[in-house]
């Protein structure tokens, strides 16, 4: 059964909720080690004051019995602590009371670069907070601690995965020359998975295609506006003789231009992807717009944002890897139990004759 993944919740409503199904019974999971993913993802340079607020910790509502998966649906929760102030504004049901606390005008006038026009003019919105709320990328919490799990059974196969910021030092200079003119600043993260073996993915299907549901997987990250594998976009200008990974003896590269994919599937390297990610569009001197109600030319919306949110990012996007990589190691391995996947996993190893160098 392949892994799924689908969440839910608004970025100052309750909770953000993640439900993943498709892993196998037996899997010890770590509360700790979950907890240490969700914290290192509100740490960084440049982030909101909203970091102050929350304290994410996971709580699990199903799935986990005395820190066992169970081989039935997980259901993950994590608290919005900043909901206590935007109880009224972001109640569930219709609020009782006057209006009292955050979220309590309707909010017309849309930034670019985020969801608010979109999503009025999709959904028919007069109020962009029913947009905005949604497509905060305060939901990336919870993909995060999903991904914490499905690195858990990764490890279980020696499967590693680890993101950074690529332009680590250069990054800082340029946050804190954004945030003293009240401005945002993007950046490029990079997530490399090493021990995936050769095979995960497929070439029969566009679907099965591993680089296209890593791509996927990273450009539905808020923020994210390109992608690329290995070399990626360098590929281009290069000469075929220059560009491709000699094999050598053992079925292994010297080199890995191809950033350990090849037509789709995983060829043993070390699996490198980057993902660039676009300034943030909540601005402290807001760029020109359109009131939705009057039509009248104005100034976007202001409020409590992130300068920069790159450092998260990188978490985010190794969540992210790790969720594809366990999904294609769950669609190649199989298993109900733990021991079962474990099982068909070293049985391939042992029937293909690539040497495993790391
Ligand atoms: C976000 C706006 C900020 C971010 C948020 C994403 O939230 P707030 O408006 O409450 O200050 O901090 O990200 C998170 C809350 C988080 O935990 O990552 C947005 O508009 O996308």
């Amino acid at each position: 059964m392949s892994l799924c993944l689908v969440t839910a919740g608004e970025s100052h409503g309750p909770a953000l909720v993640a439900i993943v199904t498709g892993l196998p019974a037996g899997l010890v999971l770590d509360r700790g080690a979950i907890d240490a993913d969700l914290r290192r993802r509100q740490q960084g340079y440049g982030r909101s004051p909203r970091q102050q607020i929350e304290q994410d910790a996971v709580e699990v509502l199903a799935g986990l019995r005395h820190g066992r998966t169970l081989g039935t649906p997980l259901a993950l929760v994590v608290q919005n602590r900043d909901h206590k102030n935007w109880t009224w504004g972001m109640s569930p049901w219709p609020p009782e009371g006057e209006p009292t606390g955050k979220g309590t005008k309707p909010v017309t006038l849309p930034r670019p670069g985020h969801a608010d026009l979109a999503g009025a003019l999709k959904y028919g919105l007069a109020d962009t907070r029913d947009a905005l709320e949604r497509a905060s990328a305060r939901q990336t919490a919870v993909l995060v601690a999903a991904g914490a799990v499905a690195k858990a059974l990764l490890a279980a196969i020696e499967i590693e995965v680890a993101g950074a910021v690529h332009d680590e030092e250069e990054l800082q200079r340029r946050i804190d020359e954004a945030r003293a003119e009240r401005d945002t600043a993007g950046g490029v993260v990079e997530v490399r998975a090493r021990g995936v073996p050769p095979g995960l993915g497929s070439y029969a299907t566009r679907e099965g295609r591993l680089d296209g549901r890593l791509a996927a997987a990273l450009m539905a990250i808020q923020a994210v506006k390109g992608v690329e594998i290995g070399e990626g976009f360098a590929l281009a200008g290069l000469r075929g003789s220059q560009a491709h990974d000699e094999i050598v003896s053992g079925f292994v590269r010297e080199t890995n231009r191809a950033g350990g994919i090849e037509a789709g599937v995983s060829n043993g390297e070390e699996i490198v992807v980057r993902a660039a990610m676009k300034p943030l569009p909540t601005l402290m001197k807001p760029l020109a717009s359109v009131d939705l109600q009057t039509g009248e030319l104005g100034e976007a919306l202001v409020e409590r944002s992130d300068v920069a949110a790159v450092e998260a990012l990188a978490v985010v996007a190794e969540a992210a890897v790790a969720f594809e990589l366990a999904r294609a190691a769950r669609d190649k391995f199989g298993g109900d139990a733990l021991g079962d996947f474990v099982a068909a996993w070293r049985a391939y190893l042992e029937r293909i004759p690539w040497q495993r160098t790391r």
